[in-house]
């Protein structure tokens, strides 16, 4: 790595096109600009294309040359004719083009590193760039899983990396570790998520968004010497179709020769017998299939980290010293390092790209848009167009809004029957209590009525009685008087 300049940025931000980017600008390479015989074989395609009866390819038969006949003006053939162009027309340039464009551009690759707190991951990130990310050493007291993504701009000779390390910080630190994937396949998934919702907008801009999808997943296996936890089988099993996953044993140096080779079949066995499917280096590529082959054996790989550099024949090596020795990282007779900085960055870094794009985001985007009803055959198997699946889903919605209200307005007039009966059972009762205070009423008033003229008949019978007594005394007193006067 000839300069490397990097940009820590925190949140990552939106990914600024080249300045010296301009649009339809395109650098040739040397041997291929356009030379002016162009126009004349655009004139030779074209008339070669026309006429018919011309022999361009003299290798092939005529029943590959000619042209079927269309059955009818609506049906297009699937027939193609292979031509010979007779000069230099420039669209060999297409690979350099695409270079060009690429460059200017600029990658983007995103690491996520899985491993228990203190195992490495941060020394062999330095190791692997060939820098210093300056990291911070996390705590063993953290009550739940935390990812840390942190953004670099770094540059090789001309080309460009946005490179974001993703830290699972506190994973494994947890006395209860049920839950220690779920917050990495949350960031996985949201991840994903952006990009979907970004794609789907109307107004999109996938040429500058920042791509924060998760290309491939180093996990930090602890050097036990005897197997996997069940902790790294549960999560690289949640994760194996989400992400490309590359396993490989932390601190090799701290394992002997003899136990890491039957660490590495342990560990293989135990990930094939789960049924967890790790990354493989694609041999689909002539070019690369042998090396890629013989590196897929190597896997797990057996790292070692070090941020300290030890003068080894007259040229300073990251190495770790011990008091009976020095390991150096870059000795591919100490560990592996050489060997997975070879796959992750020099060799594969492209086809992970790709792959997460092909295959783990598809799945996803696959899962998401079925979620959201949307598919590309219809209930009879027939293929389906996007908006056909959209107006089903349209009027399947609107049926259901229907029904709904149709249930809600049932719903509404038995309430308001069930209110009314209330209401009715409720004026009976209040009209039965009327009647009887009424009656009450009635009967009381007749009491007292009864009871007044009975008092005023006793009144009446008083009052003769007090006035025959009056008179009754009043004519003894007379009789009285009478005798004295004698
Ligand atoms: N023996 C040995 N020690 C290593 C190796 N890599 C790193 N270390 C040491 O392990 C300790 C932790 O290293 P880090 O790189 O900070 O580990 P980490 O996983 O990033 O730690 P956290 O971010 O705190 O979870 C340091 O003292 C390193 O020097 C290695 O390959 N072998
Ligand atoms: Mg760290």
């Amino acid at each position: 790595m000839e300069s490397v300049q990097i940009v820590d940025v925190e949140s990552p931000p939106e990914y600024a096109e080249s300045p010296n980017q301009q649009p339809g600008a395109i650098e040739y390479g040397d041997n291929k600009s356009l030379d002016s015989g162009v126009e004349n074989n655009l004139d030779n395609l074209t008339e070669a294309t026309l006429s018919e009866d011309d022999d361009y390819d003299n290798g092939s038969s005529d029943k590959e040359n000619s042209v079927p006949e269309p059955e009818n003006d609506n049906k297009i053939t699937d027939a193609l004719r292979t031509l010979k162009l007779s000069g230099h027309v420039g669209f060999d340039s297409l690979p350099d083009q695409l270079v060009n464009k690429s460059v200017l551009s600029g990658f983007i690759f995103n690491i996520l590193c899985i491993g228990e707190t203190g195992l490495g991951k941060s020394t062999l990130m330095d190791s692997l760039f060939n820098t210093s990310f300056e990291s911070t050493p996390s705590p063993h007291s953290l009550p739940s899983v935390k990812l840390k993504a942190h953004t670099y701009e770094l540059q090789e000779n001309n080309v460009k990396l946005k490179l974001t390390i993703v830290d699972t910080v506190g994973y494994g630190d947890q006395i209860n570790k049920e839950d220690s994937f779920k917050s990495i396949v949350d960031y996985i998934d949201n991840q994903f998520e952006a990009y979907l919702q970004e794609e789907l907008k109307i107004k999109r801009s996938l040429s500058t968004y920042h791509d924060n999808r998760i290309h491939v997943c180093l996990y930090f296996i602890c050097p036990t010497g005897h197997g996997l936890k069940s902790l790294d089988l549960v999560c690289m099993k949640k994760l194996d179709s989400k992400v490309n996953i590359i396993p490989i044993i932390a601190k090799a140096d701290t394992i002997s020769k003899s136990e890491l080779q039957k660490f590495k079949t342990n560990i293989m066995t135990e990930l094939s017998s789960n049924g967890v499917h790790i990354y493989e280096f694609p041999t689909d590529d002539e070019t690369m299939s042998d090396v890629n082959a013989a590196m897929n054996q190597h896997v797990p790989f057996a790292v070692v980290g070090s941020t300290e550099f030890v003068k080894v024949a007259n040229k300073m090596m990251r190495s770790r010293q011990y008091p009976w020795g020095t390991v150096q990282v870059e000795n591919e007779s100490h560990c592996d390092f050489v060997k997975l900085r070879e796959m992750l960055i020099r060799t594969n870094m492209e086809d992970m790209r790709e792959k997460t794009h092909c295959k783990h985001y598809e799945l996803y985007r696959k899962k998401r848009l079925e979620e959201m009803g949307f598919s590309d055959v219809d209930s009879e198997n027939k293929p389906m167009s996007f908006q056909q699946s959209y107006e089903n889903k349209r009027s399947s919605h609107l049926a259901e809004l229907q029904k709904k209200e149709d249930e809600m307005r049932q719903m509404f007039v038995v309430r308001v029957k069930e209110k009314e009966n209330e209401l009715k059972d409720s004026e009976k009762e209040l009209h039965s209590k009327f009647d009887k205070l009424k009656k009450d009423h009635a009967d009381e008033k007749k009491r007292l009525e009864d009871a007044k003229k009975k008092l005023e008949d006793d009144m009446m019978e008083f009052t003769k009685r007090k006035q025959q007594m009056t008179a009754m005394s009043g004519s003894h007193t007379l009789t009285l008087g009478k005798n004295k006067k004698k």
